[in-house]
């Protein structure tokens, strides 16, 4: 199974990663961490609203920096960094390739 994720949401259930784990599932999940709430700074645009400052760093999540990996393999998940597409494809095929679960934490 592919699990394709965005990462704020991804924070709303993070323990999912240790239940695969726990459970021994083989799934491979694609976390897209653009440390962003981006669809938020699509409706607040969509409704004309010209957000200051505090704003939007409450739709920023990239500070701290989210770690995927490293959070992902805190929960015994096996996981790799990809800074390109061409990178996720192969993680991707290597996992499918694999038993148990396997994050990819792709950069966007
Ligand atoms: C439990 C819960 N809390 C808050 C929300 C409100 N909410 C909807 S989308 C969203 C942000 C989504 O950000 P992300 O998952 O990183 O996706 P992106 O828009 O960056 O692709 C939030 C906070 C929600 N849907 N569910």
């Amino acid at each position: 199974m592919v699990a394709l994720q965005a990462d704020g949401s991804a924070m709303y259930t993070v323990q999912g990663l240790w239940t695969q784990a726990r459970e021994k599932l083989d799934v491979t999940t694609v976390i897209f961490s653009n440390r962003k709430y981006a669809i938020l700074l699509g409706e607040l645009a969509a409704v004309g609203a010209n957000p200051g400052r505090t704003a939007l760093d409450m739709l920023d999540i990239g500070s701290p920096d989210l770690d995927w990996v490293r959070m992902a393999q805190s929960m015994g998940v096996e996981a790799a960094k990809a800074d390109t597409l061409e990178r996720c494809t192969e993680l991707m095929r290597d996992s499918f390739g694999r038993s148990g679960p396997f994050v990819i934490e792709l950069m966007t």
